[in-house]
């Protein structure tokens, strides 16, 4: 039974952590990951941050409208990304999760575009920026109405169990997102089904500016997994090998028919809610000081320095190949050129009816003067 082999105890009163804050191994098993694989997983960790830091910028030029920064986030991120079969199981991810699809393979082109919303969008530029998906990927699109995409979550799940696919779903979502009635009818469904899904809760302690202390009156999100009869788990969310043990346990307990399980990552976010946003006005600059010190990529690369891993050189030459990724990427997403208007009829009708060629013609018109 798989009970049997478990590692990590459902509920238990510290968050799960595997790795020290000064990069030292404190699992309780042996560590049974290559050495290509942990640097896969830093250099995806790497390349997320920058990601990141590249759209704040695009932003503030004024070439995207819409950010979501990510920093702080990475190591939830990477951590799932890493436990799923990329184009086999299924992401639902929110729009924080900009690393988590580029660390699931979403090529960086395709996000930028997406962001930008130029022709290599293969969204075609009909979603805010920040709003990735992926049907080559099975990555469905972000949406914004929060946890609006946990019930098709559940639901794709319980087709893959009746289907016997052996795939599984992840639905990840922010803390604000449990106190949404969409959350509770999703879990409790995920529950009596037996669904092959794992939620994930990326806890970075506030919704917008409401402190995660007004959101719910229960200890952590994890407990309230109990009610709805499945496992929930508290993991160090700035502890990347925590979550990807975490994620590969109940990932591949989902896929042998054991059903849901909840976890939530505690993290934080570095920067603002959004580019619209001030955090300022809701906490002090100390407290996020204080989480920066807890940085994922920090303890990461600390862990892989004592392994013998990584060493300065090395960490240049990594950063250096993402940047100049990441650059190209860009480069191409932009020279794609911008989404035609007329995109916006594409794709909803099989056979256009005669009004929405109306339409489509007046607006020929009027682009063409
Ligand atoms: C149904 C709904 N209500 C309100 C909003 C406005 N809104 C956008 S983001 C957000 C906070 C989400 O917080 P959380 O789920 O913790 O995720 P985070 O952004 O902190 O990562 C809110 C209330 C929304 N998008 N959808």
């Amino acid at each position: 039974m798989i009970q049997e082999v478990q590692r990590f105890k459902p509920f238990s009163a510290k968050p799960i952590a595997l790795l020290s804050e000064a990069g030292e191994w404190r699992g309780p098993f042996d560590l049974d990951l290559t050495e290509e694989k942990l640097l896969t997983m830093y250099r995806d960790l790497v390349r997320a941050r920058l990601l990141d830091e590249r759209l704040g910028k695009l932003q503030r030029m004024g070439k995207t409208s819409f950010v979501a920064p990510a920093a702080g986030h990475e190591g939830a991120h990477i951590g799932v990304a890493h436990a799923l079969r990329p184009g086999f199981d299924w992401l639902f991810p929110y729009y924080r999760d900009m690393g988590m699809v580029l660390a699931l393979g979403v090529p960086p082109k395709e996000l930028f575009a997406q962001s930008l919303a130029t022709r290599a969008d293969p969204n075609k530029g009909r979603q805010m920026p920040a709003h990735p998906g992926s049907a080559a990927l099975n990555v469905f699109t972000a949406a914004s109405p929060i946890a609006s995409h946990l019930g098709p979550a559940v639901g794709a799940a319980i087709s893959m169990k009746l289907r016997g696919t052996g795939q599984v779903a992840v639905a990840s979502f922010g803390d604000g997102a449990t106190s949404e009635g969409d959350f509770h009818a999703a879990v409790n469904f995920a529950g009596v089904q037996g669904a092959p899904i794992v939620l994930v809760c990326e806890n970075n302690r506030y919704a917008i500016s409401v402190d995660f202390h007004k959101q719910t009156a229960s200890e952590n999100i994890a407990v309230k997994a109990h009610a709805y009869g499945m496992p929930g788990y508290v993991v160090d969310g700035m502890d990347t090998l925590a979550c990807y043990y975490v994620m590969q346990e109940v990932v591949e307990r989902a896929r042998s028919g054991h059903g849901p399980a909840l976890v939530e990552m505690v993290v934080y976010r570095y920067g603002a809610h959004s580019s619209a946003d001030d955090d300022a006005r809701y906490r002090p600059r100390e407290e996020v000081q204080r989480w920066r010190q807890r940085d994922p990529l920090r303890r990461f690369k600390a862990f892989l320095e004592r392994r013998g891993l990584l060493d300065d050189a090395k960490e240049a030459a990594l950063r250096e190949s993402a940047e100049a990724e990441l650059a190209a990427a860009l480069k191409e997403a932009e020279a794609a050129g911008p989404v035609p208007t007329d995109w916006l009829f594409d794709d909803v009708y099989a056979e256009r009816p005669a009004f929405l060629e109306e339409q489509r013609a007046q607006l020929e018109g009027v682009t063409r003067g």
